[in-house]
This record gives C-alpha cells, structure tokens and sequence, in this order.
C-alpha cells in the first residue's frame, strides 16, 4: 500500500527497504499529510526548507553582516524544555521501566498517541529524516528514521546529526542483513501542553512524540533515541550510552587522555567540552580538544579499555551565560551558520541573551520589546544549534570509527553545600556508587522547579531507559577480568560560601582539577583517604594565580551532612528494591 503519492520539489523516490517504505505509508495513512517529502540532508533541501520558514515566520533572519547564516526561532511560550512529567518508557514489564521512568502499559500507550497523530499532518508536510548517530563508518554508529511535520526539526536533526542520504544508504544495507533502525514518529500537533506525550518503546525500538517542537522532545536522535533507545540496547549488548561530554586532555607531552563526563542538564558539559586552559597552562602546552559535549556511547575495546564515540554532529547548547569570558570556543562557533531558539535580539538584530555582554536587548524571546519586569531577555532554557565543526577545538579524533580511549570519568552536580571541589572513588564499584548516589539542583533545561536538590545518578535521570538497579548492575559488569577502567571522579563546580557566592572560579580555571584528575591516571599526583573518597593533599590541585580562592571551604567534608546524605541515598537506592545491586548498597554504608 502506497497511501500518499510523492510529491514536492526536493520529493524523492523513496527507499528501497520494504520495511521503511511500509513503516511510512502507515504513519501517513494514520496522519493523513498533503505531502510527503525524503530528505536527502543536501545543501539544496536545506535552504529551500530555511527559505520556506522565513517565510512563514518559523524561522526569523538574524543580522546576517555579523552572524551570517544565522537564524532566530521563537517557540510557543509554554512549549521550551522537557517535559519530564509527559515522558513515557514502555516496556512490556512495568518492573523493567523501574521507578525512575512513567510507565504506560505499551499497547494503552500507542493508543492514546495513536489517536492524537489521527489525521494531524493534515495540511502539513510529513519529512522521513533518515540519520545516524555516531561517524557514518563507525561499527559502533546506530542509525534511525524520524518522520515529522516541523522543517524546524528537520533544520535541526541536520546539524544534530548525520542526516539524510548516506544515512539512509546505511539504513538500506543494514536493513537487508535485517538489522533493524530506530522509528520515531513527531508532530507538533497543536502544542497543547495537554495534549502532548513523549513515548518510548525500547522492545519495539520505537519512539512517538507528539505536541512539543522543542529539542530533547521533537529532535528524536537526541535523549529519545541515543539515551532512552541506547541505553536499553546497550545493556542488552554490553555497552553504555550516557549523559555525558567528551573531552581530550593534551599535556605538555603531547599525550592526549580522553576524559567523559556526566552532568546533569545545564550543569556544564558543555563548558567543560570546550574548557580553554588559563595561559599559564597554555604557555605550558596544555591544549583541550572537544570530542562532544552532550552523549558519549562507551563500548570495551579488545584492550579492555573503554573507547567513545560521541553520536551527535551538534551541539545544542544552553545560550545563558555563555561569554567571551565563559566560554570563547562556543561563541566563536554560533557566529554563522547556528539557529538560535528563545534568545533576546539587539537593536540591530543580533542574538542576545543574559550573561552574554552589556548590551541592553531590544527584543525579549517572545518578540515583544524589552521590559527587565517581563523577566530574562532570552528565555533561561534559550540554546543554539550548530554543526561540531564549527568548535575551534573540534577533535578530527571524533571521526574516528573506533572512537577514542576513555582514561577518565567523571560525575558532578550543582551542590550549594557539602560536595567538596574534587575526589575520586576507590575503585570501580565504589564509583559506580558514587555516581548512582548523584543528586544536583534542577534547571531550566525540563520543566517544573528550579534550583530543588533531587537525586540524579549518572545525570541519567530524565533519559534512562530501564530500571536503575539494573543499570548500575549493568555498569558493574564491566569490571571484568581483562577490563583496563577509567578511573571514576566526581566534581562540584557550584559550592557557595554563606553569602551565596561560588567558592570556585570555574570555567577555564576547571583545568586545574582536570590536571589533578589526569595525574592521578598517569600515578602521578597524591591522593588522601576521607569518608568520601580520596581527595587531594593539601597543595594537590594548582593554585598559582588563583587569589582569594578558599580552598579549606572547597574541600571542607561536613561529617554529619555527609551522614545523613549518605542515608538519603540509602533510601534512594531502597526505591530500587529488589533490583538494587548490593555492591552498590554495601558502597554506600550498610
Ligand atoms: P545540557 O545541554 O542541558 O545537557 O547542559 P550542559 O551540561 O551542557 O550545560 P552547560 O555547559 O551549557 O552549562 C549551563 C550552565 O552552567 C550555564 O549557566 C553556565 O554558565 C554554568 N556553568 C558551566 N560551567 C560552570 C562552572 O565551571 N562554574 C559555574 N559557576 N557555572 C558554570
Ligand atoms: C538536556 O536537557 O540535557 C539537553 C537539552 O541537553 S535537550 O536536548 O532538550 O534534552
Ligand atoms: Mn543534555
């Protein structure tokens, strides 16, 4: 059955792969669209699609002098960040989906999505967006197909990841040995925040979103499909997909360790990505080489090491705060070629959002003018897009089909008080816990209240696609015989002293951590014991330059905060009973 004929300029034939071709005659039978388009993710398609946004109001021009190829989109208000409370993982267990996930029963919850796609394209254009996530030749690089309505995700799924024809070809060859891609159906529905459901499906290896545009619900190749899809694959094959950046250490040696770190949304990934060394650093030869900053896939290697990929080809990046100061290599890739969603504009029509300068902005995000009583100038979740290779610091390495050897991980949140600058577990198991013992203030990046301390482990809260005991018990597998582990640390940039102030400079000054971290991997720096972990001798982390900075405070450990943190995570980690590994239990004092 072929319900829709193909249409449109940039129409092609199609695909060859029976089970796609099917795939998308049902979703337009059942969405009923005027047309329907494959996209090939060339050049051409691009600006056509760009073209047709701009002139429908999807899409504003920015000051195209200063930011050439740069784009404004302003969202529907009550439609800017994750929808935690509206996000689904359906396995057919309810137990599989643990407590960490809602859960629906599967086939109650096709229905109820079902009948919101009904006839939901009419009037509008379905895309198929064929993608793969990771370097097109990488074994390690899984692939999907993303059928929309909005050319916004369209534009954005290109930059995000490697989208359209060699994808596709990929998805051919593959589908012919039968190996299966990942389905995500999307619309943009009404934007009605009631009548708007982010649904997973890890057996069917299926994804259904409707009534959001924004990116972690709309841009399926993101948290649905390479956190919530992976990380049930990747139990099931040995591997992880997590939340977490990828970066290399270059030391005055030339040696250069590869470092994944898990933060929770809007605590630093980004930043850390593109971390520029201080100049006494730089003067040294120290250099950092962004690999991603965002979702790392971590398989074993036949040397026992872990190697990454990063599955994405973009950053879409937390505009706030991001300055020449903070971080220079972000603000030297969105100068052209980005799409910038809920930022302020200037008077002269360049992109602006708090933090960012002393400009006063003209336009709020809304588009109204500017009034410091409507609240921020640019929304507080306000990103960009942008293509990877725009990073000044891009890593050609991040193209390595085999990916990259992975000598350190590292966990940190957005603690105010108790968690001391820096420490590194004891060993494998007690980093496992130490990670599944996360919490972190909550942002803007999901909907709901800011700033709530919440347990988060492995940053993996919002995008974990099966039951946390079983996948901490899925991380302590790796402690194999053979296995060479990356040493596991945890971080807390957002310590503050009692007037609220942070107690640590952080952004490039983060590299004099970094430097500890990687010279406890090469056997180097000293390490003492403390309830938490091991923590640096007193002089251990650099402190050259660095004035006023209170390093006793930094590392204060507050022996009975930190006792009755430790029984909160034992009563997390109760939650998760009977699938709570005691590995983990035991590590975490009982
Ligand atoms: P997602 O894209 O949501 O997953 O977030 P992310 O982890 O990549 O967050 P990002 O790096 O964009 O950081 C967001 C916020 O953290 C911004 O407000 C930054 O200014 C702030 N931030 C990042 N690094 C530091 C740091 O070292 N110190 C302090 N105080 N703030 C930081
Ligand atoms: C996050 O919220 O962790 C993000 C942004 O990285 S989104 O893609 O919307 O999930
Ligand atoms: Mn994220």
């Amino acid at each position: 059955m072929n319900a829709v004929p193909q249409q449109g300029a940039n129409a092609t034939p199609g695909t060859r792969l029976p089970s796609l071709r099917q795939w998308v005659d049902e979703v337009a039978a059942l969405t009923r669209p005027d047309r329907i388009v494959w996209c090939d993710g060339s050049d051409a398609e691009d600006a056509a699609l760009k073209e047709a946004m701009l002139a429908d109001g999807t899409l504003i021009a920015l000051n195209q002098d200063t930011h050439p190829g740069c784009f404004l989109h302003r969202s529907h208000p009550d439609d800017v960040a994750r929808v935690e409370h509206l996000t689904f993982v359906c396995h057919q267990d309810r137990e599989d989906s643990g407590p960490n996930n809602h859960w629906m029963a599967p086939a109650e919850a096709h229905a109820k999505i079902d009948a919101l796609f009904d006839g939901c394209m009419q009037g509008r254009t379905l895309y198929v967006v064929p993608y793969c996530m990771g370097p097109i030749d990488s074994p390690l690089s899984r692939c999907g197909v993303e059928i929309t309505d909005s050319p916004y995700v369209v534009a954005n799924m290109r930059l995000m990841t490697r989208m359209g024809a060699a994808a596709l070809a990929r998805i051919e060859r593959e589908g012919a040995e039968g190996k299966p891609f990942v389905r995500g159906l999307h619309s943009t529905g009404e934007l009605d925040p009631d009548r708007r459901y982010i649904m997973h499906f890890p057996e069917e290896l299926t994804i259904k979103s409707y009534g959001s545009g924004y990116g972690g619900n709309a841009l399926l190749g993101k948290k649905c499909h390479a956190l919530r899809i992976a990380s049930h694959q990747a139990r099931h094959e040995g591997w992880l997909a997590e939340h977490m950046l990828i970066v290399g250490i270059e030391n005055p040696q030339g040696e250069v360790h590869y470092v994944a770190a898990a933060f929770p949304s809007a605590c630093g990934k980004t930043n850390l990505a593109m971390l520029i060394p201080p100049e006494s650093y730089r003067e040294k030869g120290w250099k950092v080489w962004t690999v991603g900053d965002d979702i790392c896939w971590m398989h074993p290697g036949e040397d026992g090491r872990l190697w990454a990929i990063n599955p994405e080809a973009g950053f879409f990046g937390v505009a706030p705060g991001t300055s020449e100061k903070s971080n220079p290599n972000a603000l030297a890739s969105i100068q052209r070629d980005t799409i910038f969603t809920n930022v302020a504009v200037t008077d002269d029509n360049q992109p602006w959002w708090e933090g960012l300068d002393d400009r006063v902005p003209a336009i709020d995000w809304q588009g109204r003018p500017y009034d410091p009583a409507n609240g921020p100038a640019a929304h507080p979740n306000s990103r960009f897009t942008v293509s990877a290779r725009q990073c000044p610091t891009y890593s050609p390495h991040t193209e390595n089909p085999q990916g990259v050897p992975i000598s350190a991980i590292v966990f940190g949140g957005r603690r105010a008080s108790l968690v001391p600058l820096v420490f590194q577990a004891r060993d494998w198991a007690h980093g496992v816990m130490v990670g599944a013992a996360m919490a972190s203030e909550t942002t803007a990046a999901a909907t709901g209240a800011v700033g709530v301390v919440r347990r988060d482990p492995m940053a993996m809260k919002p995008f974990c696609g099966y039951h946390f005991g079983d996948y901490f018990r899925h991380w302590l597998s790796f402690d194999r015989p053979g296995a060479r582990l990356p040493a596991i640390f945890h971080v807390n940039w957002f310590r503050k002293d009692d007037d609220g102030r942070f107690l640590w400079p952080g952004f490039g000054e983060n590299m004099r951590v970094l430097e500890w971290i990687i010279g406890r991997v090469r056997g180097e720096a000293a390490a003492v014991d403390s309830p938490v972990g091991l923590l640096p001798e007193a002089d251990g982390i650099n402190r050259d330059g660095l004035d006023g900075v209170d390093f006793e405070q930094l590392f204060e450990i507050d022996a009975e905060g930190w006792s009755s943190e430790f029984a909160a995570i034992r009563s997390y980690l109760d939650e998760l009973q009977p699938r709570a590994p005691e590995a983990i239990v035991s590590a975490a004092g009982r």
